[in-house]
């Protein structure tokens, strides 16, 4: 059983993700229990205050450390190997969350994910409580809410018995190292526009060779980065 915890100051905004998606299947199945904690419960003032103005002045705010540290400690423990959990602060700084990272973190141990707000936290909370920073691409974003969601559907998905299915994760996009090629239903014909002919034809060698090809084909015109990655440059075209 993986545990996943979430700190944040909209705990609502995972409502509905957790329970109708698959990370919901993943909780009932008994592969993922998720925690959503709201920050202001760990605030000590009257008006449990999370953020602040800057230090050497500038626009908008920044977490203060007080809060987050603490919430943090209360459920990875405090920093150093004896650590409940790994601590990832999502954050445009980080690096580069993919599919390789997902697979680590659905093998690796308990997770205590943090969810920045404002133009950053202060960098005492990283430097004394966050293991790692984690980026899921390059996009200005309110807060790392959404990017959370995205490590931990990525991940559920990943998790032993989560689908009833095991193999129907490893078929989808990304899990062979390239896109995936189009994709067809009825009707044979729609608006003019056939099914290719060999899906109709029963031949599933042929089938599973044409589906080979419009996979080399679309990831080398759209993301020749993957290609290269898988090693598949110059097999086939
Ligand atoms: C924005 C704190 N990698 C996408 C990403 C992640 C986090 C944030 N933005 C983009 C963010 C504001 C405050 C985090």
């Amino acid at each position: 059983m993986l545990r996943i915890d979430v700190v944040t100051i909209f705990p609502g905004l995972f409502e509905a993700f957790l329970r109708e998606s698959i990370v919901g299947i993943a909780g009932t199945s008994g592969a993922l229990e998720v925690g959503v904690h709201d920050l202001r419960r760990f605030t000590k003032d009257r008006h449990r205050t999370v953020d602040d103005a800057p230090y050497g002045g500038g626009p908008g705010m920044v977490m203060k450390p007080e809060p987050l540290v603490e919430a943090i400690e209360a459920l990875a423990g405090p920093k150093g190997s004896e650590r409940r959990a790994r601590v990832l602060l999502l954050t445009p700084q980080g690096t580069r969350f993919d599919q390789s990272r997902a697979a680590g973190l659905a093998s690796g141990g308990n997770l205590v994910l943090v969810c920045g707000r404002y133009e950053g936290v202060d960098q005492r909370v990283i430097d004394l409580a966050v293991d790692e920073e984690v980026s899921i691409g390059d996009y200005v974003l309110s807060g790392g809410e959404v990017p959370a969601m995205v490590v931990i559907e990525a991940t559920a998905r990943l998790l032993p018995g989560v689908l009833g299915n095991p193999d129907s994760a490893g078929s989808e996009s990304f899990e062979g190292g390239l896109l995936e090629g189009p994709q067809y239903t009825r009707p044979a014909v729609y608006r003019g526009l056939p099914v290719p002919e060999v899906l109709l034809s029963g031949n599933h060698a042929a089938v599973a060779k044409w589906r080979a090809e419009r996979a080399r084909e679309i990831t080398k015109r759209r993301r020749p980065d993957l290609l290269r990655a898988a090693g598949e440059e110059g097999t086939t075209r």
